[in-house]
């Protein structure tokens, strides 16, 4: 496969399935469908390799960016509430056969975050990239190196003794929920709204939502000790949320703490992150 060739990229979320025609330049063409969430992988892929007809014939192999687990080219769900992926989905087997492509597929924070790390906010350097949106999802590049597996599920850690998922106490979905139990029918982006209008209970709830990032961001320094740490998704880029995580981070002594930094590429991070190790991948050259 020659340094030029594009390839399909297809970054599935819990909300929302984006697919780009990806080529050494950058993104050549993308459609934007949404994650109906009771469809199913056939229909999601279904969906997304629909929108890429128009550009049949134009990508040599697939790189796919899904929320969730991928081992062994299998797919399944850490977390059913962000999405209800069934265990075990035999992910690159189908969409192999479906393209007659070879296709790599990886976490879709970690591909955000190999995204963030070569044309990003990571300027090539190591970083952990924290996306908080449907869930929390991370991925960590560290001597250069993307960790996969389960690396940067941090969305499923647990922050209390009641064992519940972080992910389940800070993400949009929290939010929403949060709000609904205090009598305020209201999604996270009008949580926001209303946050920034000077609505006390909104301001609570963005501010312990900060706060547990704010946690995490300290665990994250004491565990791994990165250059930087990346902000992204939805919820991570709303108005005003990185400088509220930085404000309520506790301390770590005289440690300075690690700078949190905005995410630069937006919902492509992902798209490009996966494009460009399905480069890698299929021709053991990349960027
Ligand atoms: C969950 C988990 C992660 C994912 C993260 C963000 C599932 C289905 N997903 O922690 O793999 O990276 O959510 O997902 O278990 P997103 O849909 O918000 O991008």
């Amino acid at each position: 496969m020659t340094d030029d060739s594009a390839i399909l990229a297809v970054d599935i979320g819990g909300t929302k399935t984006l697919v780009a025609l990806v080529d050494a330049s950058g993104m050549v063409e993308e459609a934007t469908v949404s994650t109906a969430r009771d469809d199913g992988p056939d229909r999601w892929l279904e969906a997304a390799f629909s929108a890429a007809k128009p550009w049949q014939g134009r990508f040599h192999g697939v790189g796919l960016a899904v929320t969730g687990f991928v081992r062994n080219g299998c797919w399944s769900a850490m977390n059913p509430a962000t999405l209800g992926i069934p265990p075990d989905y035999p992910l690159i087997a189908r969409v192999e056969a479906l393209t007659s492509l070879p296709a790599i597929a990886v976490n879709d924070a970690q591909a955000a975050a190999w995204g963030e790390h070569a044309f990003g906010a990571g300027r090539g350097e190591d970083l952990v990239f924290l996306t908080i949106s449907t869930g929390i999802g991370g991925g960590i590049v560290l001597g250069g190196r993307l960790q996969k597996g389960l690396a940067g599920h941090f969305g499923l850690t647990t922050d209390g003794d009641d064992g519940a998922f972080l992910e389940d106490r800070v993400s949009g979905r929290w939010m929403a929920a949060e709000a609904r139990r205090q009598g305020h029918e209201a999604d996270a982006r009008q949580v926001f709204a209303d946050a920034s209008r000077g609505e006390t209970w909104a301001m609570d709830i963005v501010a312990a939502s900060a706060q547990r990032v704010g946690r995490l961001c300290r665990n994250i320094q004491l565990a791994l000790d990165p250059p930087r740490i990346v902000l992204g998704g939805g919820i991570g880029l709303a108005e005003g949320f990185i400088d509220r995580v930085s404000a309520l981070r506790p301390p770590l002594g005289a440690v300075p703490p690690v700078p949190v930094c905005r995410a630069e590429l937006g919902v492509r991070a992902g798209i490009l992150g996966v494009a460009n190790l399905a480069r890698i991948a299929f021709s053991g050259r990349g960027r």
